[in-house]
């Protein structure tokens, strides 16, 4: 076959299929027979780039990168929507219409969240996109916009015309989005419109490629030209082969607007992209100049702003987070509910003011919102609801230092006295959780951050503690199930980390990753660490006075010894291994834990075995050589007893590895 010919058939099978799955939602060929086809064509350009088409789908996937966007002025200004926020100010935009016109009906559409786009094509081929701006300059943003899979290069009539429409990213992606910048430590998107108008202004274009942005088309400048009211042109848009968002309907009189309105606030929430309102529109052009514009906006047309949506659920607790200024923010802990697309668990209450205000109580039913950030607001108490609550009372101390809380006058904000709080000062939990101190790979400076400004982390001491709220975080945009369990095990695999990694990891003054591994040769436990002297610690090649006394004064903090303490509660090895193990009767030999330990902890006793070059293992089998017992123990030590494994209880474990460790 020829292949000019085949390259045309090509081009428009694949067009076809494009617009049959992404416009219409209804794809008619499998994803491996639209594969096979786009690489046909792919390589038949490659061959014969001189029978490259402009329409051709290839074009779609980037490739030029930018240096920035070129400035765009319209031909015909890009204006904005007035706005209406309830029934009495829709019902005096429709007494505004009456007044100057008659005969009239009105198209509703639902409002798409997303960024508005002039597009331009010429004898049907697509041309130029640009972003609204100030209205009359814009952004060209041509590249970007091609690669939009339901936008067609090539329309269904060979015609000239400008179009206008709504680029958003659907939920979907905007999750997908998320997750990516979470693995990438990059800041996260707060909700779908900013990822759409980060996205559409990245200058790769092979990245907007990847993202899945999606477009709807509802306008087509000097729409007159072509038909006769805007529901003619959503029509005739759909002709000429634009994507067209379905929910659109004429009304005759603004009652049945009014009803329509009420339909799509239900409606919204099923929907598979951000909708923030519903758009009115007098359906004819003929009275559009009659009714006129004013300087931003045209008379004809408003967009009525739906409510935040809101939900209903008991407030658990009042909890505080401390921010990196030092100042205090208390949250709500809430029963978790269903609101906009997730599931919420916590919300912000912003200050002491804030929650007297509204008198909220621990007990109370609150209602809440989404305001656009991650983190839900509280918006007020269901007093109706009430039963016997206490009045809410701010703390006074720092729930991270200890230190006083001190609010300024004419101020709402508390702030920690402490100039020192571990909480005003992240560096040091990120430097610890590194890949030169503790090697927690997936707790990167982003993460970090992100965790910090949600509240869950502001101390080292919270880094093991963050198993306790993996249900929340897996809430966080662009966490999920994997991600949380992935992060949970290198928080867990971290304990294990060598003592001078550790040691470095607290970041005490002066001390450095090679001070550190000199300390430990000498000092190879904690505990015999914090007890060290000036004068002994000089003794230590490369240690001088300055790094001496630094340590000195690290350990008679009482807050850093605490935080040690704590951190060794949760297992964390503070030991020096030597390179061999000590030869003993458990070395080579498999254990199982069961039970409750009352000395230690299991990771504790984890660690003794293995330094004794012994194993664990989590269940109970022929190769088990022993089962160390705690209270309580149930399904395992019966195995072992049937097995005939030596079962240890925690007295005889203790007497047989005393002084081992
Ligand atoms: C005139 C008509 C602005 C808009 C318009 O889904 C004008 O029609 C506009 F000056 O911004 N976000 C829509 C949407 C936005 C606009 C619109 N129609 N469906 C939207």
């Amino acid at each position: 076959m020829n292949e000019k010919l085949r390259i045309k058939e090509l081009i428009q099978l694949i067009n076809k299929a494009n617009y049959e799955y992404h416009t219409l939602d209804k794809p008619t060929i499998s994803d491996y027979d639209y594969d096979h086809y786009f690489k046909e064509l792919v390589e038949l350009e490659e061959k014969y780039p001189e029978l490259k088409q402009e329409d051709s789908p290839t074009q779609k996937v980037g490739g030029s990168v930018l240096e920035g966007f070129n400035k765009i002025t319209h031909q015909v200004p890009m204006m904005s929507l007035s706005n209406v926020f309830d029934e009495t100010e829709l019902r005096q935009f429709d007494e505004r219409i009456f007044n100057v016109a008659s005969g009239y009906s009105y198209v509703t559409e639902l409002k798409i969240d997303g960024l508005a786009v002039s597009i331009i094509y010429e004898k049907g081929l697509f041309k130029q996109a640009a972003t609204r701006g100030n209205g009359v300059v814009g952004e060209d943003i041509t590249e970007n916009v091609k690669t939009i899979k339901s936008l067609p290069l090539k329309l269904n009539e060979a015609i000239d015309i400008e179009v206008r429409g709504e680029i958003f990213m659907p939920h979907k992606s905007f999750e997908k989005a998320n997750e990516e910048r979470m693995s990438n430590d990059e800041a996260l998107f707060a909700n779908p419109r900013n990822a759409a108008a980060g996205t559409i202004r990245q200058l790769d274009s092979k990245v907007v490629a990847k993202r899945a942005l999606d477009i709807f088309l509802y306008t087509i400048v000097d729409a007159q030209n072509y038909v006769n009211s805007q529901k003619e042109a959503l029509d005739y848009l759909q002709t000429l082969g634009f994507k067209v968002n379905p929910y659109y309907k004429q009304c005759h009189d603004i009652d049945e607007v009014h009803q329509q309105i009420q339909l799509f606030d239900d409606k919204r929430k099923t929907l598979k992209y951000d909708t923030d309102g519903v758009v009115i529109k007098v359906n004819e052009f003929s009275l559009h100049d009659k009714i006129g514009y004013t300087a931003k906006s045209p008379k004809w047309a408003t967009a009525y702003k739906f409510a935040p949506e809101v939900a209903e659920t008991k407030l658990l607790d009042i909890t505080y987070q401390i921010g990196r200024t030092g100042k205090l923010t208390p949250v709500a802990e809430l029963e978790p509910v269903f609101l906009s697309g997730s599931t919420i668990s916590r919300a912000t209450l912003h200050n002491e003011d804030f929650i007297v205000d509204r008198d909220v109580r621990v007990g109370d039913i609150v209602r809440i919102h989404k305001a656009g950030e991650i983190i839900p607001e509280v918006i007020e108490v269901v007093l109706e609801q009430r039963t016997n609550q206490t009045p809410f009372e701010i703390i006074k101390d720092c729930p991270v230092c200890g230190h006083p809380l001190i609010r300024k006058e004419g101020e709402a904000d508390y702030y920690c006295s402490n100039d020192d709080c571990p909480a005003k000062n992240i560096h040091g939990l990120i430097h610890f959780a590194s890949r030169v101190a503790m090697d927690i790979d997936t707790l990167g400076e982003k993460v970090v951050e992100t965790f910090h400004e949600l509240g869950f982390l502001n101390t080292i001491y919270d880094i093991y503690r963050l198993e306790t709220f993996a249900e929340e975080l897996k809430l966080i945009p662009g966490f999920g199930n994997k991600k949380v369990n992935k992060l949970l095990d290198a928080i867990d695999a971290s304990k294990n980390q060598s003592f001078d990694k550790f040691l470095f990891g607290l970041g005490i003054k002066h001390v450095g990753a090679k001070v550190a591994k000199n300390i430990v040769k000498y000092y190879p436990t904690i505990d015999l660490l914090k007890e060290a002297e000036i004068e002994a610690l000089i003794d230590i090649p490369d240690i001088g006075e300055m790094i001496a006394q630094s340590i000195v004064s690290y350990f008679s903090d009482e807050q850093n010894l605490k935080l040690i303490d704590e951190l060794k509660s949760f297992g964390l090895n503070m030991t020096y291994e030597q390179e061999e193990t000590i030869e003993h009767e458990f070395t080579g030999k498999t254990f199982v834990l069961t039970g409750k330990l009352e000395s230690f902890s299991r990771d504790q006793a984890k660690a003794i075995i293995e330094k004794l070059g012994g194993k664990t293992s989590s269940s109970v089998s022929k190769k088990t050589d022993y089962v160390l017992a705690g209270s309580d123990a149930g399904s395992k030590l019966k195995k072992a007893n049937d097995l005939g494994v030596t079962v240890l209880d925690e007295q005889t474990f203790m007497e047989k590895t005393n002084g081992l460790y």
